[in-house]
């Protein structure tokens, strides 16, 4: 006998807030509600209530507004492209690499280029010793790129380039090496990032100033759009920002406001907005945040839409936001690294319900050094895990509907429209990056943030809880700089030898007269003289005679670590300690916080600086790209006692010896240098024993960096 379905009696919402207050914390349940970083209000429980009233929740995928996807059938019928960024030494290893990767179940290729490349240098300039190789491959001409893109079929494979400052020699090589390869422009599909405004806040590889830089990108879309039709002539990065410490409704804000700028950029080239939308492209972080980085992906798509109506856009495909995403590096830890395989899980999964159209997964080794076969594996698998033994995949948009993600869908796109009509207002995102309003925003930010994760506000397992009473070291991978770069000299030797000078000469010419007089597309030009083996480093050479090279000022945000930072023990010892010394010696001790080398990674210089200010220290911060030997002149002109280095980017082992042998050059070796950053342990030794006294890897409270430092200082007093 079959029995009925029992009937429940409705239960208001008031009868749940009585039950709620028994077991919530001082009978108050909107104690239980989270505000996050973006000042949104996050309750224990959404109802039908909540979604009642929101404009959006019955629409559908592959339809405007795009909230559920831009596609009608999403992964149901082709998951996200599994796309993992790498790039390492030089070319032939990083094509060993890609083709490997491939053959493992990769599905496009993301090019990691060095700091030398994406600043237009060629490896033999002598800026650049200590990062030829580095963090990326280096490439100096098509030679290399050809070598980079060997038997990877490039009418087939998509591929992404990360590249913003060198941007017209870098793409100008690709379309050559594909050409010679057989392909032509119109076969090429993939993507260039291409986002210079972004670079200005926060990852810094620019070269020239914002206005030519923002002409360059004109050149571009305008180029791509005629010639190029399935290539992505840019990806609007939030990605950075998120990883200098910018909350989702930043990220999102300022990215969709990068965006329009592009899209008023083009126009007022005067294209037609439906010419080239359909291939703008964007990209997100996604940390560890995972309801909101969901309902990030979904505001996204939504706002985009609406943006993209406001410049009377009609093609869907203009409408239609379509994006990569990379899990967070910045939330990967150098403790207990095995724990970062299952946060990149969980990022992964927020990505994939979020409807991302491509993917790279960090590697478990990330706040170490740059991943290794063994950890690059690991990272592939978890998407190929996610995409074929889940399924997952089947389903569209799954969370739609749920009262929760779509009232944080919502919540999440107020939240953005509101900073981008702030931005607005101001004139828009070139003005508010101009002022260096929009980077102090999002170094505010980290600086709270970090300030939350020194506390113990917010839990990170293995460095501010449930620590290892011993760490183990993993294997790394180890790039001999040294070697990549003669390599890298004897080919540009050879090709400089081989080529016909004066064509090139001439080739160059013309670009610099472009540049000047505003007439013709650089990119074209650029091609030009790509093809006649012009390097990346004389391209760039060319344009920055009319152009000059960009200088950032160097602001500080005060009193924001401070303020987060409230577990007075340890903070207040601390600054007696410091006053103490200022009583004594009759100054404050006085640090220079320095990035060496093309390394632009400066949330974590920016955020040490802070505190250390707030602590009672007088902080110096030295200017993004100085020489070892610049860095000494001014750490003596300011007097400090001690110089920090800040390193992201693997130069450590060449640029830090540098420093210490410039100091005793220059006569002052009583200024101790002290590192920071991205640093194996298996260097730790190597570091002190070429003579610094402090090495601080990621996870290390500030408040005990500085109370090392102050010590430090002390000591070499005698
Ligand atoms: C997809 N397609 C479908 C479909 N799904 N068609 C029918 N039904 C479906 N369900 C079609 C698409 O329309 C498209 O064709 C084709 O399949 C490919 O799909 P895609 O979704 O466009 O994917 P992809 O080609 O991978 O492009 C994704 C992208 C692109 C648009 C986001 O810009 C991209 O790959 N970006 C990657 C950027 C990146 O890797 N950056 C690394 C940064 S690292 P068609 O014909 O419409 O094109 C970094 C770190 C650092 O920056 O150094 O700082
Ligand atoms: N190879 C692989 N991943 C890289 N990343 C940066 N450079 C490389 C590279 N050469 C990844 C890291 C970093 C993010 C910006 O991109 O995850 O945090």
């Amino acid at each position: 006998m079959s029995q009925k379905p029992p009937e429940f009696a409705p239960v208001t919402l008031e009868a749940w807030a009585q039950a709620a207050q028994k077991s919530a914390p001082g009978g108050d349940v909107s104690a239980l509600d989270w505000i996050t970083p973006d000042g949104i209000r996050v309750k224990p429980l959404y109802t039908a209530a909540d979604t009642a009233s929101l404009p959006h929740t019955n629409t559908l995928p592959g339809f405007e507004p795009f909230i559920r996807g831009p596609q009608a059938t999403m992964y149901a019928v082709r998951p996200w492209t599994i796309r993992q960024y790498a790039g390492f030494s030089t070319a032939e290893e990083s094509n060993a690499f890609y083709r490997k990767a491939l053959a493992a179940g990769g599905q496009g290729v993301s090019v990691a280029f060095d700091l030398a490349t994406h600043r237009g240098y060629d490896s033999d300039h002598p800026r650049v010793t200590g990062d030829v190789g580095k963090a990326g491959v280096a490439i100096d001409s098509v030679e290399d790129m050809k070598i980079l893109f060997d038997q990877i079929p490039l009418d087939k494979v998509s591929v992404s380039m990360t590249m913003n400052g060198a941007v017209l020699p870098v793409l100008a090589g690709y379309v050559v090496a594909a050409e010679e390869q057989g392909v032509g422009q119109d076969k090429l599909s993939g993507t260039i990032q291409n986002d210079i405004l972004k670079e200005f806040m926060v990852r810094n590889t620019y070269i020239f100033p914002p206005e030519p830089s923002m002409k360059i990108i004109g050149d571009i879309i305008e180029y791509t759009a005629k010639h190029m039709p399935k290539f992505n002539s840019i990806s609007i990065s939030g990605y950075h920002m998120q990883e200098a410490g910018a909350n989702q409704a930043l990220e999102l804000a300022f990215t969709l406001a990068d965006g329009k700028e592009y899209v008023k950029t083009a126009i007022a080239k005067g294209m037609d907005v439906d010419d080239f939308a359909g291939r703008l492209s964007f990209f997100w972080a996604i940390g560890m945040n995972f309801y909101l980085e969901i309902a990030k992906m979904r505001a996204a798509r939504l706002l985009w839409t609406r943006i993209m109506k406001g410049f009377n856009a009609r093609n869907p495909k203009s409408l239609m936001l379509r994006t990569h995403c990379q899990t967070s590096g910045w939330s990967l830890t150098e403790q207990d690294p095995y724990n970062n395989v299952v946060r990149t899980t969980i990022e992964a999964m927020a990505a994939v319900f979020g409807g991302t159209q491509s993917l790279h997964t960090n590697a478990l080794d990330e706040a170490i050094a740059l991943p290794t076969e063994f950890s690059a594996r690991i990272a592939r698998n978890t998407q190929l895990i996610i995409q074929e033994e889940t399924h997952i995949t089947n389903v569209v948009d799954p969370w739609a509907g749920s009262y929760m993600m779509e009232s944080l869908t919502q919540d999440m796109a107020d939240k953005a429209w509101a900073i981008i009509e702030e931005v607005e207002a101001m004139g828009g995102m070139t003005k508010a990056v101009d002022s260096g309003w929009a980077k102090l925003k999002i170094e505010a930010a980290a600086a709270e943030k970090q300030a939350r994760i020194d506390s113990g506000k917010d839990v990170i397992v293995g460095v501010n809880k449930y620590k290892l009473k011993q760490e183990d070291t993993v294997d790394i991978l180890e790039v001999d700089n040294v070697k990549v770069r003669e390599s890298q000299i004897a080919r540009l030797k050879q090709i400089r030898a081989t080529r016909d000078g004066a064509r090139v000469q001439a080739a160059l010419d013309a670009l610099t007269a472009a540049a000047d007089s505003g007439e013709g597309n650089l990119l074209d030009l650029s091609i030009q003289a790509i093809r006649l083996r012009a390097t990346v480093g004389e391209v760039s050479d060319a344009l920055e005679k009319v152009y000059g090279r960009h200088r950032a000022d160097t602001q500080k945000v005060t009193g924001v670590y401070a303020a987060a930072y409230d577990s007075a023990e340890g903070w207040e010892a601390l600054k007696t300690e410091i006053n103490a010394f200022a009583e004594e010696q009759g100054r404050r001790p006085r640090v220079m916080i320095s990035k060496l080398g093309q390394d632009g990674h400066d949330r974590g210089a920016k955020v040490v600086a802070t505190a250390f200010a707030d602590l009672g220290f007088d902080v110096d911060m030295g200017p993004l790209f100085q020489t070892p030997e610049e860095c000494a002149r001014q750490a003596i002109e300011n007097d400090v006692h001690a110089v920090g280095v800040s390193t992201l980017a693997a130069g450590h082992k060449t640029l830090v010896p540098a420093i210490i042998a410039e100091l005793k050059k220059q006569g002052a070796d009583d200024i101790i240098v002290f590192v920071g950053g991205v640093i194996p342990r298996q260097d730790y030794d190597f570091l002190y024993e070429a003579g610094v006294k402090g090495v601080y890897g990621p996870g290390t409270p500030i408040p005990a960096s500085a109370k090392d430092v102050l010590e430090q200082i002390r000591k070499a007093q005698g």
